[in-house]
């Protein structure tokens, strides 16, 4: 077993049962010019995430962990997409639109891929999830369960919704979760400081939360 510093106790993982599980970093939240700038938001605050979050992956590739990431997204045809998520926002360019990166939230379009600083490794598999969870209509748990893994080390974006989602959701289906501050991301600030304070309140009553030295520090002792 290895021990991480955390909030708000230690993170015990053993690496045969951890995995990291990336969410989400794609051009269209991340990249300017994407779908994220265009409703207005400042990408740097989520791009701060990339350079340790490339940390993490690099270091656990090299001790053989198993990685995942996930793209949050829909069919071409859109037949995944519900009505509600379609309208939500009163939109102008939406979810399905043509934007600035191709069509938005669309799977096989160029926004809707992952940045290529973070790209999946041959073997790593992809999740593409149309909601935010990403246990959401996807085979996640069946691939986690078959691996047995039982610990997941989460990056990714955005911070208060498809990274606390996730981590709520692998929460009520048995697995521990820690997540990495400085590799988590969001438009904004005040959401990043509640978001993370809510996953280790009461206890750690969804999960754990340290940075990406803490984690490397323990990985490296493993
Ligand atoms: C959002 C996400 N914010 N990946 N998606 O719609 O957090």
């Amino acid at each position: 077993m290895a021990t991480v510093h955390a909030e708000p106790y230690e993170f015990e993982f053993d690496l045969a049962t951890t995995a990291l599980m990336i969410i989400d970093m794609q051009r269209d939240f991340v990249e300017p010019g994407g779908f994220g700038e265009a409703l207005g938001n400042d990408v740097s605050l989520l791009r701060k995430a990339i350079a340790p979050t490339k940390r993490v992956l690099d270091a656990t590739r090299k001790r053989g962990l198993f990685v995942i990431h996930t793209r949050e997204g829909h069919r071409q045809d859109l037949s995944d997409l519900p009505e509600s998520k379609r309208l939500r926002g009163r939109l102008k360019t939406g979810i399905g639109d043509k934007g600035p990166m191709g069509r938005i939230l669309v799977r096989g379009e160029h926004g809707h891929d992952l940045i290529d600083e973070l790209k999946p490794a041959a073997g790593e598999p992809v999740v593409d999830k149309p909601g935010k969870g990403a246990f959401h209509a996807t085979d996640l748990d069946a691939m986690l369960h078959h691996r047995r893994v039982r610990q997941l080390i989460v990056c990714g974006v955005t911070t208060e919704v498809c990274v606390n989602t996730t981590v709520r959701e692998a929460n009520d289906r048995g697995y521990d979760c820690l997540v990495l501050e400085d590799c988590v991301g969001s438009y904004f600030p005040e959401f990043q400081v509640a978001a993370l304070a809510m996953i280790k309140a009461q206890g750690g009553i969804f999960g754990w939360v340290s940075d990406s030295t803490r984690f490397l520090e323990a990985l490296n002792k493993a």
